[in-house]
């Protein structure tokens, strides 16, 4: 890009805030043109062929599914589907994804979806993170919550596929979520938010005294819940600190109320602090009541007056909680109440001993501006929090606001950002690890009003980089996103090695391999032909572009057929698709990777099926029939 294109039709916002001016660079082809000027090459430019420094994770919340995003071209690479139905993989229509997505589901939610379709279609996937190795990115998992249906998914980093989904019991609706960071992913920590009863079968209703909540850790390497603790209040966020010693969580609706004047009626919630050693000691010694899924729940509310938890209280409704790069503070964003607060780690130990009292674990309360949601940090002791209300990003100094705290004349704020509009989560690239960087800061804004052509009444999101290298930040892309990215992970792109093609060895396809040798096959690659095993039909056949092995197969209505396909062409990129006509069926089949589906085959007649990946200057004739005789 050589020239600045100057955004036509000032907002009044363009004239207010400078930075409004800056996004609309990337606007190339509307506007006005203007000479070169100065600021002539966005920051952000990755240039046609050039590849992007990190890789960013987003959620897509309500849509189920991860982004891939290429920072800081900010262009979309893949999706990952999730807690979603996806029409081009198969996602939640192929055997091995199914498998994934129903084998850990709990007995009452089996029971409740036989009948409707066998698993949840939906989700709400707030918090991706990745597992972590000594306070840094490993490359290895990124795990989301799915705060709609109460579950947490593993991605494997390896294909960029989940490998595992569980269900969390006795829970409902997680949100927060957070890996430990030290020494080792470990355990995954899950808030679940809204309070209900335990059990929750029906025995009681509409009688809140008996609700509960619990915070659960989950092993990340087995994918088993390890252990609960019941706490008062709505468990919010969580983080962990870098010390592998505990886990922190914002509350609110300490009243535990059911309506909003009610939650909302008390001046103080609280962070609740979990002592992972002292818990785990009480798992050990039996200190537990089971509800449900055999999972041991410890009593930490506060009443029990237990090891297990200490509650910081924190003006109402606090939301975000994010560990600083130092590994010594953390800070709680206020949400109703225009200040974060600042925890620091290093007095933990001295509150669990009771020897200070919960606030003097609090060592700062700046005051930032309207409905600071959540906070980002550089690795200059620099934090950047989200005023939702203001519209804006404050960037503001940890101990000068500490020192402001102790009666100091300083002040933390150095500078303030608008940004388009109503943020929510921030990131900065590897800030939630030891080793941020400060290079890039993301504002994941709620609203996009008037920043692109109108869509009609449902808008996108506004995802909007900002170059914080400097002294002073600067907003540099605004990225449209389809619903609705809360929360996202920038890792340097050092840290995250995916396999390019599979091997026809992978273990995700071990068991249609032992499947294809008792069938008579030497190998999945040379599997070709249809097996009968009384009504169940199971059809092998391999694909290299423009030909499936077999180009007609025969059943008979009312046969239980899987289909069994493995892709031999070992070029990168490569995939191949298998759909059947009016079956309901899409499948990828991966280069050297293996895919199945199974159905009745109700509907007699002829049946194409047919390569849906574009693979071939023949792809087009990549066909077969499916000839279903009638009963
Ligand atoms: S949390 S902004 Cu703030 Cu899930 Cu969404
Ligand atoms: Cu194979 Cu298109």
């Amino acid at each position: 890009m050589t020239e600045e294109v100057k955004k036509s039709g000032f907002s009044r916002r363009s004239v207010l805030g400078g930075s409004a001016l800056a996004a609309g660079i990337g606007m190339m082809g509307v506007g006005t043109m203007l000479p070169q000027t100065a600021n002539a090459k966005a920051d952000n430019e990755v240039d046609p062929g050039d590849l992007d420094e990190y890789y960013g994770f987003w959620s897509g919340g309500q849509s189920g599914e991860v982004r891939i995003i290429g920072v800081p071209s900010m262009r979309e690479l893949m999706r990952i589907p999730v807690f979603n139905r996806c029409s081009a993989t198969g996602w939640g229509r192929t055997n091995e994804s199914r498998k994934i997505i129903m084998e850990n589901m709990l007995p009452k939610e089996k029971e409740f979806w036989a009948d409707k379709g066998e698993f949840p279609m939906n989700g709400d996937l707030h918090h991706p993170h990745m597992s972590f190795t000594d306070g840094t990115y490993d490359g290895r998992y990124l795990f989301v919550n799915d705060k709609a249906n109460t579950r947490v998914a593993r991605i494997s980093c390896d294909n960029m596929k989940v490998d595992k989904m569980i269900s969390i019991p006795n829970a409902a609706d997680i949100h927060g979520l957070r890996p430990q960071k030290y020494p080792r992913t470990g355990y995954v920590f899950a808030n679940m938010e809204h309070r209900v009863p335990f059990p929750n079968d029906g025995r009681d209703l509409d009688d809140p005294s008996k609700y509960h909540v619990v915070f659960t850790a989950i092993d990340g390497d087995e994918m088993k819940v390890a252990w609960q603790v019941m706490v008062d209040g709505n468990l919010d966020n969580t983080d962990t600190d870098y010390q592998g010693k505990y886990a922190y969580s914002t509350c609110y609706n300490g009243e535990e109320g059911t309506n909003l004047a009610e939650m909302t009626a008390n001046e103080q919630d609280w962070v609740v602090v979990f002592d992972l050693r002292a818990i785990e000691a009480g798992v050990k010694a039996g200190d537990f009541k089971i509800y449900e899924g055999d999972v041991p729940v410890l009593d930490g509310r506060k009443a029990a007056k237990s090891r297990y938890t200490r509650y910081i209280p924190i003006s109402t409704s606090p939301h975000g909680i994010n560990t600083a790069p130092d590994g010594k503070y953390v800070v709680i964003n206020g949400k109703l109440s225009p200040t974060a607060s600042v925890m620091d780690v290093r007095k933990l130990p001295d509150l669990f001993k009771d020897k200070i009292k919960p606030r003097d674990a609090i060592v700062a309360e700046p005051k930032l501006g309207l409905g600071p949601l959540h906070t980002a940090f550089d690795q200059k002791g620099n934090a950047y929090t989200t005023l939702f209300l203001d519209s804006q990003i404050c960037k503001w100094n940890i101990e000068k606001a500490i020192a402001l705290y102790n009666g100091k004349k300083v002040d933390p704020i150095i500078q303030k950002l608008d940004v388009h509009y109503q943020p929510g989560h921030n990131h900065t690239t590897m800030g939630e690890t030891k080793d941020a960087d400060g290079k890039w800061l993301i504002s994941l804004n709620k609203f996009s009003k008037d920043r692109y052509i109108n869509v009609g009444p449902l808008k996108p999101e506004n995802d909007q980089l900002i170059d914080i290298s400097g002294d002073e930040m600067k907003l540099v892309h605004d990225g449209p996103a389809f619903a609705e990215p809360h929360d996202c992970i920038m890792v340097h792109r050092s840290l995250v090695n995916p396999m390019s093609i599979y091997s026809l060895e992978d273990k995700r396809w071990k068991e249609l391999a032992a499947q294809a040798k008792k069938d008579g096959f030497d190998s999945l690659d040379e599997a070709d032909g249809v097996v009968r095993d009384g009504k169940k039909v199971r059809v092998y056949m391999y694909s290299s572009a423009p030909t499936y092995s077999l180009e007609k197969f025969t059943v008979k209505q009312g046969d239980e057929v899987t289909v069994i396909i493995t892709n031999i062409d070992d070029v990168d990129d490569l995939t191949h698709g298998f759909t059947i006509s009016n079956y309901g069926i899409a499948m990828e089949v991966p280069p050297q990777g293996t895919a199945s589906v199974t159905f009745t085959a109700d509907s007699p007649g002829v049946h194409w099926y047919y390569c849906q990946w574009f693979c071939h200057a023949l792809h087009m004739e990549m066909r077969g029939r499916m000839l279903v005789e009638p009963a």
